[in-house]
């Protein structure tokens, strides 16, 4: 018999590992010490994997996207493979970011916010690369435990900032943490992260020793500041809301009554960080501080060129996770909607795999960690949830996930987002809200894009929409997933509504949980 999951997770935290070897169990323990097993007769490909802060799936010119131009991005996509369905575990920095360093789900890795220590214990993929003998840098955003900087396991070189750093020095005398020491920060920190990114390829032989980057850009995160040679770019560009932002009775048709509730918070159009903000120059600015982001890996993909590695060298560029710019009344992410769970996903190998592709299969932060791996030549640790897919872009046959789960858990500072469980298929979804009388959610992503129609109280889905949420507990539990992380509250609660945009009311009960007549005759 298997041990109940609860007890995997407490037993995985708690590196117990012997007791669970035993048991029939489908979560694998996380090993308490780091073994890589080298792929026979595999050839080590250098990698450099570049994460842009809430940078949103479709949010690149090559998508037609009507304010973006990232042409260096374009021309990874078009010599490369462009994941079409890639999706975060859940979209928040810390937790993405975790899933992406672990290979592990957000209740196994339990960074369950941006605000927790990390727990002890937790291993790194780039340990495995520096015990096999590579070369590993880190530069940027770490973000996961708290505000500090110093250097972590896994990294020779070590170049980043507390929390989410800064776009420009805030003062004289502002430092980044370069391998442990405090060196001043002397401009925009997308390009300088570059710098330092590109030092480091220069300095290395990779004949002897391949190297693995983590270039981890703070942009695009909030507050949005474009490099100098960017601002003001988009100011006029012509740009159209989403449908699903204006608040009217069709908008909300069906909806959760905490989605209409979210408009007038700090998460939402109408009250944006609790400003006047103007969501469509928001938008823009977001986009003109991706210009930098694209001009870094237009100097990454040079650098490799000038020193005749690019061919052998993996670039793969991602997002930790979306961002909502008006799409159903919110803005920011952490909720299950696709602009908030997808993410841009593109990878370049030319001597691994084609370039000119489009992969369909719904890919994973969760998978870049095996992936990367595999390109480095090493095995997939067996207690990882995500797999490689690199054989997705090579055509090689291997099994897929047809269902992709997603989970946030609720956060006092944001109290306006409940806990989400959501099961992605490729072509519904089912979300839920764990712990609160509202409305669920069912939507077919191939009718409706736009996750306009919720289909679960349509007579027609009611079994989609039920097989759905046995599916997504069956994954819960076999994934260890099915105990809800508790942290006390750290922080601050944004919790102001303002009170013009009704603030005092709260949203109408969605139609189907409200009846005309009482329904049951049997009580006495
Ligand atoms: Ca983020």
């Amino acid at each position: 018999m298997p041990l109940s999951a609860g007890l995997h997770t407490r037993l995985v935290l708690g590196l117990h590992c012997t007791l669970l070897a035993a048991s029939a169990a489908a979560v694998v323990p996380v090993p308490a010490t780091i073994t890589p097993e080298r792929i026979p007769g595999a050839k080590p490909r250098n990698v450099v994997l570049i994460l842009v802060d809430d940078h949103r799936y479709d949010a690149m010119s090559f998508l037609g996207h009507p304010l973006a131009e990232t042409p260096h991005i374009d021309s990874l996509a078009r010599n490369g493979v462009h994941i079409k369905n890639a999706l975060v575990t859940t979209s928040l920095c810390s937790p993405s970011r975790a899933s992406i360093l672990t290979g592990l789900y957000t209740f196994r890795h339990r960074v369950i916010d941006n605000n927790r220590a990390i727990p002890p214990g937790t291993v790194y993929f780039p340990q495995y690369l520096q015990q096999a003998g590579y070369a590993t840098a880190f530069f940027g955003k770490w973000h996961m435990g708290g505000e500090g900087d110093q250097p972590q396991p896994g990294f020779d070189r070590w170049v980043s900032f507390r929390g989410q750093g800064e776009y420009l020095p805030p003062k004289p005398g502002y430092t980044l943490n370069v391998d442990g020491r405090r060196v001043p920060q002397k401009g925009y920190i997308t390009d300088e992260l570059t710098d330092y990114a590109v030092d480091f390829i220069r300095q290395q032989d990779p004949a002897k020793k391949p190297f693995f980057i983590y270039l981890s850009h703070k942009a695009v995160h909030a507050n949005f500041t474009p490099a100098a040679r960017h601002a003001g770019k988009f100011v006029d560009k012509p740009y159209r809301r989403p449908a699903s932002e204006a608040d009217t009775p069709e908008n909300y048709h069906l909806k959760p009554r905490w989605l209409h509730d979210q408009r007038n918070s700090w998460h939402g159009v109408d009250f944006p960080y609790h400003s006047d903000l103007d969501v469509e120059q928001y938008y823009k600015r977001y986009c003109e501080t991706l210009c930098a982001v694209d001009d870094s890996v237009g100097r990454i993909v040079a650098e490799l060129k000038a020193k005749g590695i690019h061919d052998d060298t993996l670039i793969l560029y991602m997002g930790d996770n979306g961002f909502m710019f008006g799409e159903h009344g919110l803005i920011d992410k952490r909720v299950a909607y696709e602009p908030s769970i997808r993410v841009p996903m593109i990878m370049q190998c030319p001597s691994l795999f084609p370039g000119g592709q489009a992969i369909e299969h719904v890919v994973a932060n969760l998978d870049v960690a095996p992936t990367v791996m595999e390109a480095m030549g090493l095995v997939r640790p067996p207690h990882m949830d995500g797999q490689s897919f690199l054989p997705l872009a090579q055509g090689r046959p291997v099994p897929w996930r047809e269902n992709f789960l997603y989970v946030y858990y609720w956060e006092k500072n944001f109290p306006q987002s409940p806990t989400v469980f959501a099961l992605r298929g490729e072509r519904y979804k089912y979300i839920t809200y764990y712990g609160l009388w509202d409305a669920d959610e069912l939507y077919d992503l191939q009718a409706d894009p736009g996750e306009q129609k919720n289909l679960l109280y349509d007579p027609a889905h009611r079994a989609t929409g039920q097989a759905m949420e046995q599916k997504l507990y069956a994954m819960m539990d076999e994934l260890g997933g099915m105990e809800i992380p508790l942290n006390p509250p750290l922080g601050g609660s944004q919790n102001k509504r303002l009170r013009s945009r009704e603030g005092a009311r709260g949203a109408d009960f969605p139609a189907p949980l409200v009846v005309d007549e009482p329904t049951n005759s049997s009580a006495r």
